[in-house]
């Protein structure tokens, strides 16, 4: 199985390049994991308390299980994937079942940060992405998608957002072995890339 992480700041457009590449493939040839999905489960907060953790900070993610998903995948074995609420900042009850596919990207903001989740990676992306853009799209997404109003957006942004950027995302660019700038819109950085998938899964 090929390992694939794939980091950059929020609303780089890591969702997008991921989406793209997979488009390329099978449906049963890439299977995707989201870190996302291993934000620790807060329930025991009062949702107040809940929306002021800074999810942009590593200790924010459940990495021991994430590391424990990719290694069971990596050997043939299914993993439930769990499911995670924005809305509500918890894990949901529900999971979601990812079978072992020839490919594995992971993705998040955040995934290139773990030294032991960085060394099950054969390949490591990084989505480079101008903060202004970053921030126009996570206003807009956040408030479609994660019920949030523009101050709430801006102040996540200014208090947590932006310095855990800068302090912890940013510099995991240095672990990339491809840096694709324009995110999603970089067309021939996906294309380079898809190639590279291809021509690997055949020579092995
Ligand atoms: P992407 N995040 C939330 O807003 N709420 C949560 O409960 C968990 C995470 C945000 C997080 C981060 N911080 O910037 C973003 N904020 O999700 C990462 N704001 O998601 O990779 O899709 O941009
Ligand atoms: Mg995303």
């Amino acid at each position: 199985m090929l390992v694939i992480g794939v980091a950059g700041g929020t609303g780089s457009g890591k969702t997008t390049v991921v989406r793209k590449i997979a488009e390329q493939f099978q449906e049963d040839e890439v299977a995707i994991l989201s870190q996302d999905s291993y934000y620790f489960d807060n329930s025991h907060l009062s949702l107040e308390e809940r929306r002021k953790k800074n999810f942009d900070h590593p200790d924010s993610v459940e990495f021991g299980l994430m590391i424990d998903h990719v290694k069971k995948l990596q050997k043939g074995i299914p993993v439930n994937e769990p499911v995670y609420s924005f809305i509500s900042c918890t894990r949901m009850e529900e999971s979601r079942q990812v079978t072992p596919k020839e490919v594995l990207i992971v993705e998040g903001i955040l995934c290139l940060t773990n030294k032991a989740l960085r060394n099950l990676m054969d390949i490591k992306v990084f989505v480079d992405c101008d903060s202004d853009i970053r921030l126009s799209r996570v206003i807009r997404r956040d408030m479609n998608e994660r019920s949030r109003n523009v101050d709430q957006v801006l102040d996540r942004y200014e208090k947590t957002v932006r310095p855990s950027h800068l302090q912890f995302i940013e510099p995991t660019k240095r672990f990339a072995d491809i840096i694709i700038p324009q995110g999603g819109m970089n067309q021939v950085a996906i294309n380079i890339l898809t190639n590279h998938i291809n021509h690997t899964l055949k020579n092995n």
